[in-house]
């Protein structure tokens, strides 16, 4: 046995990029523990952390590439998987057409510097326009308002939530997720800081979540109206004369059109729907006025429901109008060491529904179409119908709206790949898997999550332990079949590119380039570097052509019709009365981390949160079993009766759902829990941004 060494690193599993203090003799891991010399997490990690040790020595998780044949699944060479699959897609390409081939890009990508690095090559050399993402079943609406109104989707405002002074959060539980699209490490930490100086936390969440009991104020609200609350808070500014665009005045184009409109909103007028009283939504409003800075950070539940574009725009908006944009406080934008907005032309045209899906006419945005469409565009035939599918790091069919339709629809491909560590209910119907390596085998860098963070910093971590002989990294699996497919030559120079020597360069003409950054100095700096907490930088970093930052896009303007609508309608289906939600979970993450003995033992966390009055009606008792039913699909799950959950809204975790034959995840199926997308219905989207509309799926519930 050799010496007991310790290896630093940042953990890749959620967005909060804790840094990691591993010990390790051989190849054999013996504790991780936050790292307490990362200058931003400063040794918090959660419970998932530890469990990177099982994914590395899950028996489970595939190693060497394998193919379905009739009588099961064998083991082939990377060579022989490679040759078959790009003959394979080539020749249904050439039989129907590039766009015949239709790739699907899941989450964990966005967690890896080389599948990042390789992704637009990959994408690039299989010739098809037909991308689809975890981004729509997520943060779409996010990218899209920052397209609209600083002119780069990347150009995201992040909570200041280290100097703020008021925080209203509105469906999002970072408590649980450890942040989304706001990178922040020991968020509970950050929180309970903002209380100590005296500032205020309000959670607006139709379920009373882990944030919630936090914060100093909870205000529960009917599923998939903020944006009717967002605007009724931005009629209150208004009509309280509390417009403060400080020194974004001459920067901002749109005021008097908005205010026009949000003149219809008032609370009274709105109180109804949202389900807060129109007194609340007023003190809600000079709460967030009266601060000396304050910002309204809101996430998945207000981004993956009928109007999330509407939302995050009506976010950005009131954070602007409060002068709370680009401040201290406020809303602020990173300043990454890689910059992915380098070579981000000011006035570069969007390329927002510039196509739209064949069937449902679904906006194309960043290169994709929405993941909603999927299933009918692979099973509606025609002139432009998908054949063929390859999937990197994604499980659609647990993770997108109607997943198990989605399942029917991959059963008639006519050939399917997926780029995955496990045979698990999407990949099953994959002809090939092509395992990559993962999490403590691989180098890393966010590239992402630095552009999402609260405060900039940086850091690079190197493999800890080299991969096998038989196994590959995913990015070159990915280059693999990018060359093939493009038939490059063999002594192309780009054959030599590594992610490495990309992210050096990349550092050295970033920002902080003239300050020496490197991939070098990171590697002599293994805790990372601390940059310092964001700077007002809207000037230097806007894209709009004029340099401006657009209040009231068209887009939203015409979408509004639709959120009148609601306002018209009887709140109630009477076939299905209540309201479904989704919601995290400490100890997994989305579909897949449920391979890890020590997340999932104990008991059953997938089950069925009723209010004790819609229990009472319906005759539920604790623990029974229900039947829940939906327009597309019908689950049994076990009751949990509490009032931390609205009335006439039931909730469940997502990413459940490991019972199905043909998949070899033999802990997850130990603790199956039923799926929660085979009750979302693919059909209802965010029509704006062709969003998954995830959350308020209607539902009727009976004792099973
Ligand atoms: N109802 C409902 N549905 C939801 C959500 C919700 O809140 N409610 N949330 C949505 C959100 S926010 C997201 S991001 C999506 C996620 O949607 P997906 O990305 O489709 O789902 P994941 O569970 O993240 O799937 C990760 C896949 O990558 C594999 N994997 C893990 N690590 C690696 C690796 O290093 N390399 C490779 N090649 N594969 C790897 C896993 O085995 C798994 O198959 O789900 C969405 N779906
Ligand atoms: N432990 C853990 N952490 C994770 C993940 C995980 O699976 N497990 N997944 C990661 C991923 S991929 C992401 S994108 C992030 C997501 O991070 P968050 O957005 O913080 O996580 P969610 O728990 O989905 O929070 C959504 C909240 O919205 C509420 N909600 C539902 N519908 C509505 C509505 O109509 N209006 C309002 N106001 N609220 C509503 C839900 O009750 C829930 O509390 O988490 C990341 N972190
Ligand atoms: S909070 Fe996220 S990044 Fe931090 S240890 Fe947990 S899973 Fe990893
Ligand atoms: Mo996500």
């Amino acid at each position: 046995m050799s010496e007991i060494k310790t290896h630093y690193r940042n953990c890749n599993i959620c967005e909060a990029m804790c840094g990691l203090e591993i010990k390790f003799q051989d190849k054999e891991i013996l504790s991780i523990k936050g790292d307490q010399k990362d200058p931003f997490s400063k040794g918090y990690n959660c419970p998932k952390a530890t469990a990177l040790q099982d994914f590395y020595t899950d028996k489970d998780r595939l190693k060497t590439p394998i193919r379905r044949t009739a009588t099961g699944w064998e083991d082939i060479s990377w060579d022989e998987a490679f040759t078959e699959i790009t003959e394979k897609f080539k020749s249904i390409q050439n039989a129907h057409g590039k766009n015949a081939l239709a790739i699907y890009l899941g989450n964990p990508n966005a967690h890896s510097l080389g599948n990042v690095m390789l992704l637009k090559p990959f994408s690039k050399s299989l010739g098809t326009i037909n991308r689809f993402s975890s981004a729509s079943t997520d943060q779409m609406p996010h990218h899209v308002a920052s397209t609209f109104m600083f002119g780069a989707g990347m150009l995201i405002p992040v909570p200041d939530i280290d100097r703020t002074d008021f925080m209203l959060i509105i469906g999002g539980n970072p408590v649980v997720s450890n942040g989304s699209m706001m990178t922040a490490p020991n968020v509970i930490g950050r929180m309970k800081a903002i209380q100590k100086r005296g500032g205020k936390i309000v959670v607006v969440d139709p379920r009373r979540t882990r944030t919630a009991k936090i914060a100093d104020q909870h205000l529960f609200i009917r599923p998939e109206k903020d944006a009717l609350l967002l605007f009724a808070m931005i009629h209150c500014v208004f009509a309280n004369k509390g417009v403060n665009l400080r020194h974004l005045e001459t920067m901002v184009e749109g005021l008097n059109d908005l205010e026009k409109v949000a003149e219809t909103y008032s609370p009274e007028t709105v109180a109804e729907f949202v389900g807060i009283d129109a007194t609340s939504i007023r003190t809600l409003a000079d709460d967030m006025m009266a601060a000396d800075s304050a910002v309204c950070y809101s996430r998945m539940g207000a981004s993956t429901q009928t109007f999330g574009g509407l939302c995050q725009w009506l976010t950005n908006v009131l954070n602007i109008i409060t002068g709370n944009c680009d401040r201290e406080g406020g809303a602020m934008f990173p300043q990454p060491a890689f910059d992915l907005l380098r070579n981000h032309k000011k006035g570069h045209k969007t390329s927002f529904g510039q196509h739209s899906t064949r069937v449902r006419k679904l906006p194309f945005f960043n290169g994709e179409f929405p993941v909603a469409a999927l299933a009918e565009e692979i099973q509606t035939e025609g002139e432009g119908q998908l054949k063929s599918l390859i999937t990197v790091a994604g499980n659609p069919v647990l993770s997108a709206p109607s997943g198990h339709k989605l399942a029917q629809a991959f059963e008639g491909l006519d050939y399917m790949v997926s780029v995955d560590i496990y045979l698990n209910e999407t990949t099953k119907y994959a002809n090939i898997i092509l395992p990559g390596t993962t999490g403590v085998e691989n180098s890393h860098f966010d590239i992402f999550f630095n552009s999402f963070s609260v405060r900039n910093t940086v850091k690079y971590s190197p493999p800890l332990f080299e991969k096998e002989d038989e196994q590959r990294s995913d990015w070159e699996i990915l280059k693999e079949i990018s060359e093939r497919m493009s038939n490059t030559a063999i002594d192309d120079p780009m054959r030599k590119i590594t992610p490495e020597m990309l992210l050096d360069m990349e550092l050295k003409k970033g920002p902080y380039g003239d300050q020496g950054m490197s991939l070098e100095k990171l590697i002599d700096n293994p805790h990372g570097i601390d940059l310092g907490p964001l700077k007002p930088c809207i000037e230097d970093r806007i894209k709009t052509a004029e340099g401006k930052v657009y209040l009231f896009p068209q887009v939203y303007m015409n979408d509004l019709p639709r959120l009148n609508a609601v306002m018209a309608k009887p709140a109630r289906d009477e076939n299905y009365p209540f309201d479904l939600i989704g919601r995290r979970l400490v100890k997994s993450h989305n579909t897949w981390t449920q391979n890890s003995e020590r997340l999932v033992k104990g008991k059953n966390p997938c089950t069925l949160e009723v209010h004790p009055e819609d229990a009472r009606t319906l005759g539920i008792k604790k623990g029974q079993l229900l039947k829940v039913s939906s327009i597309v699909g019908e689950i049994e799950i076990e009751a949990v009766i509490t009032d931390d959950i609205q009335q006439g809204v039931v909730s469940m975790p997502q990413g459940w759902g490991h019972n199905q034959k043909g998949t070899k995840m033999s802990v997850a199926a130990t603790q199956p829990g039923v799926s929660m997308n085979d009750l979302t219905d693919a059909n209802r989207v965010d029509i704006l941004t062709g969003n998954a509309a995830l959350n308020g799926t209607p539902v009727a519930i009976k004792i099973a």
